[in-house]
């Protein structure tokens, strides 16, 4: 696979020299019996930088969706969610199957749902219908074409929130990705959150982890509910210290991947100005929209996977997805462009 160009995620990323060493090196214990001071650290440290009362580990970032929505929501309630939220998308229907909530779906512009929306939508509460328990944004937004949800407009949904009394979760997968493009530092929008997940496997470049940030509460329920999803990981310090480096060394990194992603979308748009919604492409992610060109999506890909460049086409898409990352160079991204070029 090594000289192919792999565009499909920001997940393929293989672990640093600097990752595995710290791998091997790191101070373990059990860490379902709270004793992995590797984890307890990492857990320690995001906390602080997110500004939150405490955090923890999770294998990914789904199942750090399912314990935050399961720790503010019981069963049977609702969460009002974008239309497009990864989580009513691409974690299986985990949220219906395994905590018993309904999806409520608003209609999504970019990234946002806007605080009229969810001041409309919250339900007054009655015996009749089931209470919304949470309000659920994504940022960067991941079927919005990795657009950044904007601050003000966060603060608005938030205060709406609080007026209601209703819980926001914020699906913050790569949110580092989202102060790397705006500079606003990621704890402001994790302040209008009452808890929030983000990854290490992603952008930032880690193997496996995500990490779930909030009061010591929710935390406290959110720890139950991984353990009874499966996720107790024992000496996970192995991973949490690849996890580690990730977040000491991946943020600074990301605005090499979100120009990339320009040059790719730059590029794309001189080829035919309608495949590409330029401004949207405003982190690490280039949506092409197939309808100027003769092609399915999975015809591209397929024919784009015979010149060396992996993407990905989501079932019965109109787009093929683009993702720059640490393991995708400047000449890598030339490359790309010639044959996405050629290809179409
Ligand atoms: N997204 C993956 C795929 O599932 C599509 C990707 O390659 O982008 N929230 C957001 C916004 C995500 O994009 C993802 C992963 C998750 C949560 C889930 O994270 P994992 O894959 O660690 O469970």
């Amino acid at each position: 696979m090594d000289d192919l160009i792999d565009l499909r995620s920001d997940t393929v990323t293989r672990p640093t020299p600097e990752m595995r060493r710290a791998m091997a090196e790191a101070e373990v214990g059990d860490d379902v019996l709270g004793d992995d001071p590797t984890v307890n650290e990492l857990q320690e440290m995001s906390a602080s930088l997110l500004g939150k009362e405490a955090a923890l580990f999770v294998p990914s970032g789904s199942m750090g969706n399912q314990v935050c929505l399961g720790a503010l929501a019981p069963p049977g309630s609702e969460v009002l969610c974008h239309d497009r939220a990864h989580f009513l998308h691409f974690e299986g229907g985990a949220a219906a199957a395994h905590l018993g909530l309904m999806m409520r779906t608003l209609p999504g512009h970019g990234a946002v749902i806007s605080h009229d929306q969810v001041r409309a939508a919250v339900r007054p509460g009655s015996e009749h219908t089931p209470r919304t328990a949470v309000v659920a944004i994504e940022n960067t937004h991941n079927s919005a074409g990795g657009s950044v949800f904007p601050l003000e407009e966060a603060r608005a949904v938030a205060e709406v929130c609080r007026e209601r009394g209703v819980p926001v979760h914020l699906d913050g997968a790569r949110l580092f990705n989202a102060q790397a493009a705006t500079g606003v530092p990621a704890r402001e929008w994790a302040a209008c959150a009452d808890s929030l997940s983000f990854c290490f496997s992603k952008g930032l470049g880690a193997p496996i982890g995500s990490m779930v940030c909030s009061t010591a509460e929710i935390v406290s329920d959110a720890h139950r509910l991984r353990k009874r999803l499966g996720g107790g990981m024992r000496q996970a310090g192995v991973i949490a210290a690849a996890a580690r480096v990730a977040l000491e060394t991946g943020v600074e990194r990301l605005v090499e991947d979100h120009a990339n992603a320009r040059r790719l979308a730059e590029g794309l748009a001189d080829l035919h100005p309608d495949c590409v919604d330029l401004a949207g492409v405003e982190t690490n992610m280039v949506y092409v929209d197939l309808q100027p060109f003769s092609k399915s999506a999975v015809e591209l890909r397929d024919l784009l996977r015979e010149h060396g460049v992996l993407t990905l086409a989501f079932p019965g898409a109109t787009s093929v997805r683009l993702v720059t990352h640490r393991d995708v160079s400047n000449e890598d991204t030339e490359r790309a462009l010639e044959v996405l070029k050629r290809v179409l």
